[in-house]
């Protein structure tokens, strides 16, 4: 840091502001603010940082910098946040923040096709161009390859996730169903697994790994879909201000009259997984307002008094009909997925109360008991054995010598209430893996060469190491004799599960656990739909065959690259156009950027292409060596001035510098006339 410039110096909620350094003691630093003259504060020298000349300046690479630190970085974020161009790289990290509004032309088909087959830094940074650096290293190095997409929760994960898989279809499809049904399978993946929450109102509540799988022509052939950890309690339990998952409230506000009729449904307020989680309208947050203005639909606030005005569910339901049908689902496995749905809406609507008896226990009270039949009736089960399931539980006894006895134990109201929720979180637990494995089955694959894993990952602080963890496990499944997804999941679980523990809200509660009685009720259901749900585990013959190709996918094939996409937040509001400095540098601290950052600190960070250089310098300098290719100009001129070559590196398009050494250089070329003089002096002198 020089006398006379202006640092960058902490700011409470910009992050960073400039000032002045006025003093130096020992650990902290006087500094001036720019824009309050007069005033001034302590900092801590460690975070202080030097500023580009020009604050206003911003560039596609944040190495191109000359000066490389987590506030020159917020400050490049910020400028091209203003300007709309969401994408920043750090080196081959992108960083993506979440705009909150369609910028025009952003993701449109001509966009698409112009990040085809280009290498990266030769257009502005995008997630097409990620997504096309992936399919050009698969192919050229001949190995699958993945693309981790990380950030808070509402930092655009999905969508970006979205935007890979969109490019990758449409550029290196065939241009056959499989293209369409690996973009369509996530509305149907959303309805089941996504919810409205505090974040965001399209909040995933589940992690996946999507992979698109090529050809040995490098053509899509089929995708795979692993998920984990769908978050459970939000099944009969949801904060205030958040909602259960998407496909109670669409089903009741889109079904026909007739659906409706059979599956008894009526207003989402009626049903008690639903009415307690609280969705109330706040017409004076900022984000509300702006979402309702956005939103055309007629239908809004018209089905139901919980009818999320944020949230459009009718157009929604017909959204996710569509992707339904776009997948292969026929009418009758529709209904069976709307049939269970509506099934454990039911169940949550069970009430118990207190026989008053001395055995203690309970009974079902008695308006719940139309609640009872339809619950029976939907899920295929006896009404009476539903009843006793729900309010005792068998036990193996070895009282009074006599072994092995089966005796039923009453249950309390409370155990009760617990043994329903567990039985409905159960339910549609397995209704979502079942959703999961139906998709999969709509993009099969024969053969498959390589593919792009695409991994979106809910929740934060997942720091690289963990995340190549991840798929380290997820290779050494595919290893296997017999990989499974299920195995899969609890690999990543067992290694892993202090950090979801801490990090997540997936921690479910101890009572989870589905009591003998009711785990064997369900299992012989007399609806075969229902049975299956239960029976089918990872030994069926499907996730059989599934297993035999990801063995044959990994032989020898080890991830070879990952690409990172590091998503950010701009807001808590979730409003366009508001960056909130502060929080944002802390987004970027936790993604492990500012580490990455330090990182390059050992290297070679800052960088800048030849012809960049020369544009740059080239009225400095005689025509003698204006005449020199880009390259070469920069080689004679760097000999000239008698760089230290270990400050620097040529690379192939590029002149890589050690911290610090091209604010240096740049010194160096921009110093008084006398000097500059002397200099061109040396460099003919060298030329000749
Ligand atoms: V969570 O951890 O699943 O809760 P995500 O997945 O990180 O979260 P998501 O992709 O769902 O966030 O983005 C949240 C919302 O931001 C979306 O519903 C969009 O309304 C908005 N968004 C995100 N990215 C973009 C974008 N590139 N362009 C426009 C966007 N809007
Ligand atoms: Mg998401």
């Amino acid at each position: 840091m020089e006398d006379g410039k202006p640092v960058w110096a902490p700011h409470p909620t910009d992050g960073f502001q400039l000032g002045m350094i006025v003093d130096i003691g020992a650990d902290a630093l006087t500094i001036e603010p720019l824009n309050q003259r007069g005033k001034t504060f302590l900092a801590p020298i460690s975070q202080v940082f030097p500023a580009e000349d020009d604050v206003n300046k911003h560039v596609e690479d944040n190495c191109s910098l000359m000066y490389l630190n987590e506030a020159t970085l917020l400050n490049n974020i910020r400028v091209r946040y203003s300007k709309d161009l969401i994408y920043t790289s750090v080196a081959n990290i992108l960083i993506a923040v979440n705009p909150y509004f369609d910028i025009p032309k952003l993701y449109s088909p001509e966009t698409i096709k112009s990040y085809q087959g280009r290498s990266l830094g030769t257009l502005p940074p995008h997630v097409y161009a990620i997504a096309d650096k992936a399919y050009r290293d698969m192919r050229v190095l001949k190995m699958s390859q993945s693309i981790i997409v990380s950030g808070e929760s509402g930092a655009g994960k999905t969508e970006n996730t979205k935007f890979v898989l969109r490019y990758l279809t449409s550029t290196y499809g065939t241009g056959q169903d499989i293209d369409e049904r690996i973009v369509e399978a996530n509305p149907l993946l959303e309805a089941f697994g996504n919810a409205k929450t505090v974040r965001n109102n399209n909040s995933s509540r589940f992690g996946k790994f999507v992979e698109i799988h090529f050809n040995e022509k490098n053509a899509v052939v089929g995708g795979f879909v692993s998920h984990y950890l769908l978050e459970k309690s939000r099944i009969c339990m949801q904060s205030a201000e958040e909602r259960n998952y998407h496909i109670f409230y669409r089903l009741c506000a889109g079904a026909s009259e007739d659906v409706r009729n059979m599956l008894h449904l009526n207003s989402p307020d009626n049903f008690r997984y639903l009415n307690r989680g609280c969705t109330r309208y706040f017409a004076n947050k900022d984000s509300d307002k702006q979402i309702m203005q956005n939103r055309k639909s007629p239908e809004h606030g018209k089905v139901g008094a919980l009818k999320d005005p944020l949230l459009d569910d009718l157009g929604d339901f017909n959204r996710m009909v569509v992707a339904m049908k776009k997948i292969g689902l026929d009418d009758t496995e529709k209904l069976n997925l709307f049939r269970v749905v509506a099934g454990v809406l039911h169940l949550g609507n069970i009430d118990f109360e207190e026989t008053g008896s001395t055995s203690g226990g309970c009974i079902l009270k008695n308006q719940t008991s139309q609640t009872l039949e339809y619950c029976a009736e939907l899920l295929g089960l006896d009404e009476d054995d539903l009843r006793v399931s729900l309010t005792t539980r068998v036990m193996l006894t070895t009282a009074g010598g006599a072994k092995g006895t089966v005796i039923k134990v009453p249950l309390k109201v409370e155990q009760a209430n617990n043994a329903r929720d567990a039985l409905a979180k159960a339910i549609y637990s397995r209704l979502f893996d079942h959703v999961v494995k139906r998709v999969n089955q709509c993009f099969p694959f024969d053969t498959s060469s390589n593919f792009i894993g695409v991994l979106d990952i809910a929740g934060f602080d997942l720091v690289e190491a963990k995340l190549v963890g991840i798929l380290d496990i997820l290779d050494e499944e595919n290893r296997l004799p017999q990989p499974s997804d299920q195995h899969f999941a609890e690999a990543v679980h067992s290694k892993h599960k202090d950090h979801f523990r801490l990090t997540t809200q997936f921690v479910e509660k101890n009572n989870d656990a589905l009591h003998m009685s009711l785990e064997s009720l369900v299992c012989e259901s007399k609806d075969k739909f229902v049975r299956d749900l239960f029976e089918n585990n990872s030994n069926s013959k499907d996730s059989k065959q599934k297993a035999g190709k990801l063995s044959f996918i990994s032989v020898g094939n080890k991830f070879k690259g990952s690409s990172f996409i590091r998503c950010v937040k701009p807001n808590l509001k979730m409003v366009s156009h508001q960056f909130e400095g502060a929080q944002i540098l802390s987004q970027l601290q936790c993604s492990g950027m500012v580490s990455v950052l330090d990182l390059m600190q050992g290297g070679f960070p800052s960088r800048a292409p030849f012809h960049e250089l020369y544009n740059m310098y080239k009225q400095y300098m005689p025509n003698k060596l204006t005449r020199l290719d880009p390259r070469l100009f920069c080689k004679a001129l760097f000999k000239a001035l008698g760089l230290n070559e270990n400050d620097y590196k040529f690379g192939l398009t590029r002149v890589f510098f050690r911290p610090g050494k091209f604010a240096e250089f740049d010194q160096i070329m921009k110093s008084d006339p006398e000097h500059l003089a002397e200099l061109v002096k040396r460099v003919n002198k060298w030329l000749v």
